[in-house]
């Protein structure tokens, strides 16, 4: 049999796969995995490096295929190659409750799948921050440790979505040689022909990027070797245009819309088998192309032992320290330096603004721990996310600690999870806490598969003051909220903000939001020990001279406030408390009980926050008064804007009046 002839039948194997499980659930979409076959026969059995056996190897090279509706065509791979979650059965079983092969591919769901992908665009951002990563380890531990490849299959769709050009220029600035990036290049989308919505030559628009582009038959193995051998030697990340037809073999649908997402139906399957001369039944895969595909899978046992025999070589401290990085351990001296940051923040005293709380904390953090890579959306100096000891990352040098990810929100945060998935660093960026919006898509996307990026959100509120309404967050904290495994994190002061941190980087579960003020505030804690009172979500920061009448909840710049209300209120007699409330989520993970102990028995409570009301309830109750915002801000100095939208201790304190009155 000719190399040809094995290839095209390999191919075939995932072309039918795919058009069989997407055909048994009756749903999904056959057209890319048809179209894309080649693509993915020529990746998965003669370039990529990877071990089905040890999915999480960390050379391995890493796949993304950013148009995670074709997620049939990853299965058929994972399957064919060896990977042992993806059963046939599993195949089967496509979309269907509790399979491991659910409609977009999941990473936290199936070994082999290394990130997230159905929002369209994500996934080719989100490369970019694995290739970034590959090279920020490598020039931590040597190419004989870290020396691995990024590869993406993206769509139509991928490169329509503004995201994609934040990844493609960012990727292109950095030079980052290691990633390929392969178009499915079909011409079709949802409605059509692409040609109803987009004109743009896109390879010209990569090469102006920075990008080395090649155009090529996505049908053509040899061809899309070719490139993809030639992207290796390259000094610059590279775009390959594989001109494909969706839905390839279908001698009524290829071509057509009709193949994307729905089943083809039993006649244009048998009509699809005849034409591309396939014999097998549903889900069977004829003797020798199982063979060839297990092959490829075995192609990588090799590479890796090698790899696991040089790290066994390399010097013991490096090794270990490779290792902890890998498996996201705390170094030694983390808890110590959080301690630090109280204790000096406890020292100075004085009124401070939490992001300078923050930049003070990660200045003492980041040489402690080599693992965090900081970054601002070109606001470094108004985020303070850099620390006195970081370096930037620039194109030529990526030993450094920071990351400039120019005015591109989207981008970092996807990118930001590509960091986080690739393993062995912890990525934080700096942004304005409104544009968060911009940030959103890949914030959730965080959330959803439990990785740990920290999002440092600065200008908080209305307390940003001149800026104006554009740039002052009223619904956003409540928005950040709803967000399901989202930590949510708003301190009052240094000590909270330094505990903020420490509850974020041990958070390994999820991404942590930081939410920080622009304006000073002043010192409400002066304790510095090992406790971190904010781990509880919710704490009495300040109690009441008798049996409280009144609770006071805050949160952030309003902490401060609600502990001037206080000092209002005992003068006129009234016993009252103020409890800080950095994090509904951690609050509202405690039992029944220990919320109640938290919250009181006070017959009146008000909330405080210099945002929207929304969300408050579940803590205060509906009865409770509060104190916030319930418009968009305004343009002037922080002071006269408090004032202006009633946020000030005077008003707190009418407000719980009002309410004894009313008790
Ligand atoms: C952000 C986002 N918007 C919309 C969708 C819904 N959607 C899924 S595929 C697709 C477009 C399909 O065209 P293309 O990307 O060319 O994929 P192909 O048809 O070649 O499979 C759309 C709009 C999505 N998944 N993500």
């Amino acid at each position: 049999m000719s190399n040809r002839t094995r290839h095209d039948r390999m191919a075939n194997a995932i072309r039918f796969l795919s058009i069989d499980a997407v055909e048994a659930a009756n749903s999904g979409h056959p057209g890319l995995p048809m179209g894309a076959a080649d693509i993915a026969t020529v990746l998965f059995s003669r370039v990529l490096k990877f071990d089905p056996t040890q999915p999480n190897w960390a050379d391995r090279d890493r796949f993304v295929l950013s148009a995670g509706h074709g997620s049939m065509l990853l299965y058929s791979v994972l399957h064919l190659t060896g990977y042992k979650q993806v059963t046939i059965d599993e195949i089967k079983r496509f979309r269907q409750l509790g399979s491991l092969t659910p409609g977009h591919p999941e990473n936290f769901v199936t070994e082999g799948i290394e990130t997230t992908t159905g929002p369209l665009g994500q996934g080719i951002a989100t490369a970019v921050g694995m290739a970034i990563a590959e090279k920020a380890l490598a020039a931590r531990f040597g190419a004989d440790l870290v020396n691995h490849r990024t590869y993406v299959l993206c769509s139509d769709g991928d490169l329509m979505e503004g995201i994609s050009q934040e990844a493609a220029d960012i990727a292109g600035h950095l030079k980052l040689s290691k990633l390929t990036v392969l178009w499915d290049d079909n011409r079709i989308s949802i409605d059509g022909p692409t040609s109803v919505s987009t004109s743009t030559n896109q390879l010209l628009r990569f090469a102006a990027s920075g990008w080395a582009t090649a155009e090529v038959d996505g049908h053509d193995p040899d061809a899309i070797l070719a490139a993809v051998e030639a992207a290796k030697g390259s000094d610059k990340p590279t775009f390959i245009a594989c001109r494909t037809t969706i839905g390839y073999g279908s001698p009524k649908r290829a071509g057509s819309e009709k193949v994307h997402g729905s089943p083809l139906g039993k006649d244009e399957v048998a009509a699809t088998r005849a034409a591309l001369g396939w014999e097998a039944g549903p889900f069977e895969i004829p003797e020798d192309v199982a063979a060839d595909w297990r092959a490829a899978g075995a192609k990588g046992h090799a590479d890796r032992e090698a790899w696991e025999k040089r790290l066994a070589a390399a010097p013991a401290e490096l090794r270990a320290e490779f290792e902890r990085r890998i498996s996201g351990t705390l170094p030694q001296g983390f808890l110590a330096a959080v301690v630090e940051a109280k204790a000096k923040a406890v020292a100075a005293g004085g009124a401070v603004a939490t992001r300078k709380s923050s930049e003070a904390v990660l200045d003492i953090l980041v040489p402690v721990m080599p693992e965090l890579l900081g970054g601002s959306a070109d606001l470094t100096g108004s985020n303070n996310t850099k620390a006195k000891s970081a370096k930037s990352v620039t194109p030529d040098d990526f030993s450094g600690s920071f990351m400039h990810w120019g005015v591109r929100e989207h981008g970092m945060s996807a990118a930001m999870n590509g960091i986080a998935l690739h393993k062995g660093l912890v990525p934080f960026s700096g942004g304005f806490m409104v544009f968060s919006d911009y940030c959103r898509p890949a914030i959730r996307l965080a959330a959803l598969m439990g990785t740990r990026v920290i999002h440092v959100l600065t200008h908080d509120s209305i307390g940003l003051g001149e800026d104006g309404p554009t740039h002052q967050p009223v619904e956003h904290l409540a928005a950040l909220r709803a967000i399901p495994n989202l930590l949510v994190l708003r301190p009052a002061d240094t000590v909270e903000t330094a505990e903020a941190w420490q509850i974020a980087i041990e958070h390994t579960g999820g991404p942590s939001a930081l939410i920080l003020s622009r304006q000073n505030l002043p010192l409400l804690r002066t304790d510095a020990t090992q406790e971190n009172k904010s781990a509880a979500g919710a704490y009495e920061i300040a109690p009441a001279s008798g049996a409280a009448k009144v609770s006071l909840f805050a949160t952030g710049s309003e902490v401060s406030l609600a502990v001037e209300a206080r000092k209002l209120l005992e003068a006129q007699g009234v016993p009252t408390r103020v409890v800080s409330v950095p994090s509904f989520e951690l609050f509202l993970a405690k039992s029944a009980a220990e919320r109640a102990k938290v919250i009181g028995d006070a017959p009146v409570k008000v909330a405080v926050e210099a945002a929207i009301r929304m969300g408050w309830d579940e803590i205060v109750g509906s009865d409770a008064a509060f104190v916030g915002m319930t418009s968009f801000g305004a343009s002037a100095p922080a002071k006269d804007l408090y004032a202006h939208f009633g946020i000030t201790a005077e008003k707190v304190a009418e407000a719980a009046l009002d309410k004894l009155r009313q008790a």
